[in-house]
């Protein structure tokens, strides 16, 4: 296969605050791993990230601890960077947007626009703070949000309802500095005309999508954007900290932190191109059409680099020679929560990345986040999962093949792989998901659906330690030595394509692995097909995976701050078994579905329970078709009180549960169950 030259970013974060789990799930380990399956299959790809040092963020936390940005930025660039290596992110670099290019090159995108009368001066009225004498921007000051009434709402953005506005429609603002109702000023800007660049965009993301396949939630933020119409946004902003305006009647003025960041990617692969001796190696990456450009992203970036990006990029193009590529895709995804609730420092609810990595190796933390990354919802990060992930799977299922494996051939075979003869049915199966399961896990993560492709790959682990048992080599090698000899070289091999697909998620242990086979990796597409040899000698096995004991977890969760933790209690109230017999469950079969006109959310269905038959309105119409009900048995609230939905009557509630894509997935019933059967 054709080499693939791929550029991959993450976001790059604030160097205003330690990073912590949310933000690996987010947008940093879908893309490592990502990179490292690409790099496994032989493509040219770059991965690109770095600090994102200017902006209201940097300078609230300078404020709050007393110190310069300067050294706010200094400080978290480097407990960040090393957070990042100790997990075992794999950036070709790690840059920052204080560095000189970047300046130049930010300052030279906005020079291209003014020059080519892109950008717009507007005057305009801006919170000023008169007791701290300076213009509020952004995050500096907080009130209600005009669209959605909340309350926690930032000048120019909300970060509920995900809505941008000027700051004269804020509602009750107040400094965030002084406390004071700061008054409205009038200053100047240069607005960059999003407007201008809509109808460009809608048609780059469409062709995007259909070439590429979009992730559903990111084209529907798009889609929200475009209806609303594309606004002029204020491309500078006053302050002191960040890239100035490069003109000379901007005094106080500096670039809006935003348009910055994003070119903050260019400036760091252009770092990177002056470390390796080749300062145009950036261009090939930037500008060249036949690179793929992917950035990876969390949920609330998504405006940024689907749109503001893509569009100072056009904007650039229109007036310069040299042209650069726009994101092939944006697999943003959504949020990871802890333990139930939002990441939250000040209500010291969470963990830092830093913090994790000094009680538990960055192994079980990758496949834990991996295993359910926020891809197309939120998630949740447990403790208890996290020891269930490392003690029942990668050690119980991955960990304990390889090593009853490793024990048996060094016990038997003296280390060696052992010679394969004469093969049964259950050894070629065994061979040849050898050579299917790379392929469907390299399918599921070159379309970014990476919890898929993790689950395959604890299936193949699952699988080699079910061939393990089903095979006996502790009987077979009393009986038929050369028949043990070849089921433990089919397990070796089996390990050897594990230590690969793992990889991306796990490579501190994949590394091991390949040490204890005593073998390279070898290109992703081969994986199946070059084996290691009968005779090959192995190293001495180590062990992969501690398991984890519940006292460990527990003096975890025991951390967590105590009213937090009872508010959660509250959440999940304990109900007496009296209360639970109040509902009464039956099973049902449904005998008629139809739509329901003017709702593209309900169905009617009439239901046997029974000897008796009901109408049932129920929210499915976007997860079932009314065709593909009929005859299934299903589970009903049967004492409910009767409700009118869209004008339509319906006596009782059908049960449902969201499945990881968002669908609905009936609670289905056994056949050997009657309709009508109480469900206790
Ligand atoms: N620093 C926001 C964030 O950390 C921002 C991302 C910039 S990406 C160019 O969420
Ligand atoms: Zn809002």
């Amino acid at each position: 296969m054709a080499k693939e030259k791929i550029l991959v970013t993450s976001a790059l974060p604030y160097a205003n605050g330690p990073i912590h789990l949310g933000h690996l799930s987010g947008a940093y380990l879908p893309a490592d791993i990502y990179v490292r399956f690409n790099r496994l299959k032989g493509n040219d790809i770059l991965y690109i990230c770095g600090s994102d040092e200017h902006g209201v963020p940097i300078t609230i936390t300078a404020d709050k601890e007393g110190i310069t940005p300067k050294e706010v930025i200094d400080r978290y660039h480097e407990i960040n960077k090393a957070a990042f290596d100790k997990f075992g992110m794999s950036f070709d670099i790690y840059s920052r947007t204080s560095i000189e290019t970047h300046h130049q090159t930010a300052q030279t995108f906005f020079k291209s626009y003014y020059d080519q009368g892109i950008l717009v001066e507007k005057k305009s009225m801006q919170f000023y703070d008169e007791k701290a004498k300076m213009f509020l921007p952004d995050r500096y000051v907080e009130g209600t949000c005009p669209n959605c009434g909340y309350d926690e709402a930032r000048s120019d953005e909300c970060e509920r309802c995900g809505s941008l506005y000027e700051p004269n429609e804020l509602r009750n603002p107040k400094s965030k500095i002084t406390g004071e109702t700061p008054v409205l000023k009038e200053t100047s800007h240069w607005y960059f005309p999003l407007g201008r660049f809509q109808e460009r965009l809608e048609k780059y993301i469409e062709e995007m999508n259909k070439k590429y396949g979009w992730k559903e939630n990111v084209l529907q933020y798009c889609r929200g954007w475009f209806k609303d119409g594309l606004k002029d946004r204020a491309y500078t902003r006053d302050l002191d900290w960040g890239v100035k305006v490069p003109l000379d009647n901007a005094e106080g003025k500096v670039l809006y932190v935003w348009f910055d960041a994003v070119l903050g990617y260019i400036s760091a692969t252009k770092e990177l191109s002056d470390k390796l001796g080749k300062p145009e190696l950036w261009r090939e990456y930037w500008q060249d059409k036949e690179t793929k450009y992917v950035a990876f992203i969390g949920k609330d970036n998504v405006v940024f680099h689907t749109i503001i990006f893509p569009a100072m990029l056009m904007g650039w193009n229109d007036g310069n020679e040299d042209q650069y590529i726009l994101p092939q895709n944006v697999p943003a995804n959504e949020f990871l929560n802890f333990e139930g609730k939002k990441f939250s420092k000040s209500r010291g609810w969470g963990i830092d990345v830093i913090d994790f990595l000094k009680l538990f190796p960055a192994d079980p933390l990758r496949y834990t986040l991996a295993a359910n990354l926020p891809e197309n919802k939120d998630t949740d990060f447990y403790w208890k999962e996290f020891q269930t992930r490392n003690n029942s799977e990668l050690a119980d299922i991955f960990g304990n093949f390889v090593n009853r494996t490793f024990t048996f051939v060094h016990k038997h075979f003296e280390g060696t792989v052992p010679e394969r003869k004469d093969l049964q049915k259950i050894d070629e199966e065994m061979l040849s998901g050898l050579k299917e399961y790379p392929k469907k896990i390299g399918e599921l993560l070159s379309k970014y659906k990476i919890k898929e492709a993790v689950f395959e790959m604890m299936n193949l682990a699952r699988s080699g330690n079910k061939y393990f048992n089903d095979v006996e080599p502790w009987i077979t090698i009393k009986q038929d030595k050369e028949r043990c000899g070849t089921t433990l070289n089919i397990c070796l091999q089996t390990i050897n394509v594990l230590a690969e697909v793992f990889e991306p998620v796990i490579p501190g242990s994949s590394e091991k692995l390949f040490k204890m086979l005593n073998s390279p990796k070898i290109n992703w597409d081969d994986l199946g097909v070059i084996e290691l040899a009968s005779g090959h000698q192995l190293n001495k096995a180590e062990i992969l995976f501690t398991k984890i004991e519940d006292s460990q977890i527990e003096e975890q969760i025991n951390k967590l701050p105590k009213e937090e933790v009872e508010e959660k209690k509250e959440k999940f109230e304990m109900i007496t078994f009296d209360d639970f017999m109040k509902v009464q469950l039956k099973v049902a079969e449904v005998i008629e579905a139809e739509r329901i006109p003017k709702s593209d959310k309900l169905l009617k269905l009439q239901l046997k329970i029974g000897k008796e038959q009901r109408q049932i309105v129920a929210g499915i119409a976007k997860s079932y078709n009314p065709e593909e009900l009929i005859g299934k048995k299903v589970t009903i609230v049967f004492n409910l009180k009767p409700a009118k939905l869209f004008g339509v009557e319906s006596q009782g509630m059908i049960l449902a549960a969201e499945n990881s894509d968002g669908k609905l997935e009936l609670m289905e019933v056994s056949d050997k169950v009657e309709t009508g059967t109480r469900i206790k």
